[in-house]
């Protein structure tokens, strides 16, 4: 693979065998602990410190000085992320990249300086988590959500929808409920709702009743997704756009390098459960590079983060910057969850974009019409 860090290779380039668990090139710190993995593929760069610091890998590579800076970095964002600083909440990180459970919070009573520091964890950890709010009323948990956002239907914008799986009196809050009649769980890997041009912003999800053992949920981490591609995947698939949803009904085209609108990072906004194809590709090298994209996007633990759920556990997501997977493991018990959806109240944020080096945003677009995505034929 000679042409590894050009900028010439071809779509066919991407795909050859590089043969497994060949060690490849000078080990440094920069490649971190990945070695020996036999999935490894061209597309496969670094599950790097590098990504994980926001630090440039060829630099640390070379550049003992700047390494032992960017080491010095994580040490400290892993401590302080222990302690708040604020005597109220404890932070605790659930893996080094993605989650963290906040403790200290009455979600029926959070005070303003609370919604800051939620806000800012949420921002930096992708999802965090609460313990212990069973207590909350459904009202409750629709305020709570309203601190941070517009609160949605259940699918965020699409009124149509909310009857399915909503309390009669709350279109607001969406029942995820299984038990051993009703076996159910997102046993996929999605972002919520990528099917609409107005994915929603994030959710609240509350377990009313949780399984003894099993139904855990995984959140992977997008950014660091896009960050550990090779240059030559980035620069091949930065403002390019994916299909997603189902042609004709439902479906909207996005970037797949998502820009976030708070943090300006961009996510890789593809996933196996409502994209369909890359735009400008030829159907058959869409689907192969989607797969191998999947396979990268799937068998990375260190993006991950593994969360056990009690009676009156909490998830919090941001829906622009992770994705999610409840795990289907837990039939013949009952699991009965609650979702409030939360929507981005600016109308130029809700859309999701990639800005170019210039600044300018190219957004998501409508494949069928604004009523057809508003009134789509619902997902089980
Ligand atoms: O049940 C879960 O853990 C997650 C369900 C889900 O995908 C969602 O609420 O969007
Ligand atoms: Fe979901």
């Amino acid at each position: 693979m000679s042409n590894r860090d050009s900028d010439d290779a071809t779509v066919e380039g991407l795909f050859e065998p590089r043969g497994l668990n060949k060690p490849r090139g000078r080990a440094s710190r920069a490649d971190g602990w990945v070695g020996g993995r036999a999935d490894t593929w061209f597309g496969h760069y670094r599950e790097n410190p590098a990504s994980r610091a926001g630090a440039d890998a060829r630099r640390m590579a070379t550049d003992e000085t700047y390494a032992a800076a960017v080491a010095g970095t994580l040490r400290e964002r892993d401590a302080a992320s222990e302690e708040d600083g604020d005597a109220e909440l404890t932070i605790e990180p659930l893996s080094p990249g993605i989650g963290a459970i906040i403790y200290g919070v009455d979600m029926a009573n959070p005070t303003a300086r609370h919604v800051k520091r939620i806000w800012n964890a949420l921002m930096e950890r992708k999802v965090v988590f609460f313990r212990d709010q069973g207590h909350i009323t459904r009202d409750e948990h629709i305020a709570f959500g309203k601190r941070f956002a517009d609160v949605g239907f259940a699918y965020g914008r699409q009124r149509a929808l909310a009857a399915n799986n909503s309390p009669p009196d709350h279109p607001e809050v969406l029942r995820l409920y299984a038990d051993e009649a009703h076996p159910f769980a997102a046993a996929n890997w999605h972002s919520d709702v990528t099917w609409s041009n107005r994915p929603p912003l994030g959710s609240i999800l509350l377990s009313r009743k949780s399984p003894p053992v099993g139904g855990d949920t995984i959140f992977v981490d997008c950014y660091a997704l896009w960050d550990s591609l090779s240059p030559v995947l980035k620069t091949f698939l930065e403002g390019r756009t994916a299909a997603h949803g189902r042609a004709g009904h439902d479906e909207a085209e996005h970037p797949i390098c998502r820009t976030h609108p708070v943090t300006g990072k961009c996510a890789l906004y593809i996933n196996p459960t409502f994209t369909n194809s890359i735009r400008g590709m030829a159907p058959a090298d869409s689907a192969r590079l989607l797969a191998q994209l999947y396979a990268k996007m799937y068998s990375t633990p260190e993006h991950t983060c593994r969360f056990r759920w009690r009676d009156g556990s909490v998830a919090m997501w941001d829906n622009r910057s992770c994705q999610h997977y409840a795990v289907s493991d837990f039939w013949p018990h009952e699991r009965r969850m609650e979702r409030v959806t939360l929507v981005d109240p600016s109308a130029e944020d809700e859309v999701p974009f990639w800005e170019d080096a210039s600044g300018k945003r190219h957004y998501s677009m409508l494949l069928t019409s604004q009523e057809a995505i508003d009134t789509p034929l619902g997902y089980s």
